[in-house]
């Protein structure tokens, strides 16, 4: 009986130290998991690893064998045995030499791949080597057709410009699939670092410092079989934001959605470093033009509305400016036209015509982030490279608010306007220089109204 009872309890010990051990872990596939890889730097960087892991087993194994055999071979057999002292002996230079030829072998195993796997990762490949190309299954246009990141790293969001095309945005690194990123990173205070996992592992961002990773995401395993509409749901209209909302409920929650890839800030940076993460979408080549079109377009300041001319003939669609009173003295409001317009036709705001482009709560709360200072540090345009806080163009297109952790949705926008140190304690917006609580952004806890109008403003970038 007592054996049996001895068993059971190891077993439970057993099963009990399993738990406590492997618990925390989750899916393989999580988030923000260097054992899903899904771009080709990241599956040479998981190749190295497991080669690393297999290794080390087969270590442990052969080491652990030998002292089993040995426990085993040379056990005292009788109680006259275990009192005698066996001959003693000092080093056998044969196994030494042997040991140190085994480990020198196991090392060079291990450094050949890892430097292959450092150059790989410290540039682009040649687009002229076709011979490199071909190695490593890419085609040349997915090298010629290169886009560039400036990443620039801040407590706690991240900033993303793209010099090609002369925008910038933030906290969504918005990328084609089947093209290869480059990435340069930058710091404007603190060391951080940018990890983004299943395409690119890791790489600091140094005060002072350029540093470089690239990466190229791996297509067919984002499809996965699907469509591409399907799987990499367009960012551009809306499409990618209403999928994520759709499939996870929950700011917390992780379903995956195809196209949609998880980078976090893995260098200790302040409080609130552990919500410093950030979002890479996966696009067509399509989808990804088309948002950059979008984005020149809101970013570029002489495509903005500009007032109504009698002189000027207006296609369906076209945006100008009247003015409008209501919104205050010498305000004035973006107006669609419902047809085609020309010359002097349609002065006045005829029904017919004419059709506000805006609800007024979002051109009241457009006017109240000037007056309430959030112009302060927000930029909603290409100016705004150096600003202190996050580029806010085309915001209503964000799947993410607050560095990539949060939903972003009316209710949590409203949370962040009213008190966004309570979600995000120690975030340079609340606690940014010069804020005190006479700053108007300390005051909207209790301003219903004006938070809402605020929201309807943000999210009505799109
Ligand atoms: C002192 C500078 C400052 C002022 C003033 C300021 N903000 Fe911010 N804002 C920031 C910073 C910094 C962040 C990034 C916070 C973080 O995620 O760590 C931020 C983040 C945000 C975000 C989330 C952006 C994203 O990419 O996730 C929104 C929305 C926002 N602010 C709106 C406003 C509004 C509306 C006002 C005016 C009421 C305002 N901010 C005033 C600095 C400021
Ligand atoms: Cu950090």
């Amino acid at each position: 009986m007592p054996r049996i009872i001895n068993r059971f309890s190891l077993i439970t010990a057993f099963l009990l130290t399993w738990l406590v051990l492997f618990g925390g872990c989750s899916r393989v596939d999580h988030k923000q998991s260097a054992l899903d890889p899904k771009g080709l730097v990241s599956q040479n960087q998981y190749d190295i690893f497991m080669l690393s892991v297999w290794i080390t087993i087969f270590l442990f194994c052969a080491v652990g064998g030998c002292l089993l055999f040995v426990l085993w071979k040379y056990r005292a057999k009788s109680k006259e045995e275990s009192l005698e002292i066996p001959a003693q002996s000092h080093g056998n230079s044969k196994i030494e030499v042997t040991l140190i030829l085994a480990s020198t072998i196991i090392l060079v195993i291990l450094a050949i791949p890892t430097l292959q796997g450092v150059v790989l990762m410290n540039r682009v490949p040649d687009p002229n080597k076709t011979e490199t190309l071909e190695k490593l299954g890419l085609d040349r246009s997915q090298i010629d057709g290169a886009i560039t990141v400036n990443v620039t790293g801040k407590r706690f969001f991240w900033v993303f410009e793209y010099p090609q095309y002369g925008i910038v945005t933030a906290n969504e690194l918005v990328f084609p699939a089947s093209k290869a990123v480059r990435v340069n990173l930058r710091t404007e205070d603190v060391i951080h670092s940018f990890w983004l996992p299943k395409l690119a592992g890791k790489m600091d961002l140094m005060p002072g410092q350029e540093n470089f990773l690239w990466f190229i995401a791996d297509k067919e395993k984002i499809l996965s079989g699907e469509s591409e509409a399907d799987a990499m749901p367009a960012v551009f209209d809306g499409k990618m934001r209403q999928t994520v909302f759709a499939k996870q409920k929950f700011t917390d929650e992780f379903e995956p959605v195809g196209g949609l890839f998880y980078g976090q800030c893995a260098e200790y940076c302040g409080n609130s470093h552990a919500y410093m993460s950030f979002r890479a979408l996966a696009q067509t080549d399509d989808d990804f033009d088309a948002w950059v079109e979008l984005y020149q377009s809101s970013q570029n300041p002489n495509l903005q509305p500009a007032t109504y001319n009698p002189e000027t003939d207006y296609a369906t669609g076209d945006t100008v400016l009247f003015p409008d009173d209501s919104l205050g003295e010498g305000a004035t409001r973006e107006y669609r036209a419902l047809k085609e317009i020309a010359k002097g036709e349609a002065p006045n705001l005829s029904e017919q015509s004419w059709v506000k482009k805006h609800s007024d709560d979002y051109e009241i709360g457009k006017q109240l982030f000037s007056s309430l200072q959030c112009v302060q540090c927000h930029a909603v345009n290409r100016t705004g490279i150096g600003a202190k806080g996050p580029n806010l163009t085309l915001f209503g297109l964000r799947t993410s608010l607050a560095a990539g952790w949060m939903r972003n949705d009316e209710e949590s926008l409203a949370k962040w306007l009213r008190n966004s140190n309570e979600v995000k304690y120690g975030n340079l917006m609340w606690n940014g220089e010069g804020i005190d609580d006479d700053h108007p952004l300390r005051n909207l806890e209790n301003e219903d109204k004006v938070v809402d109008q605020l929201v309807q403003y943000l999210l009505g970038q799109i």
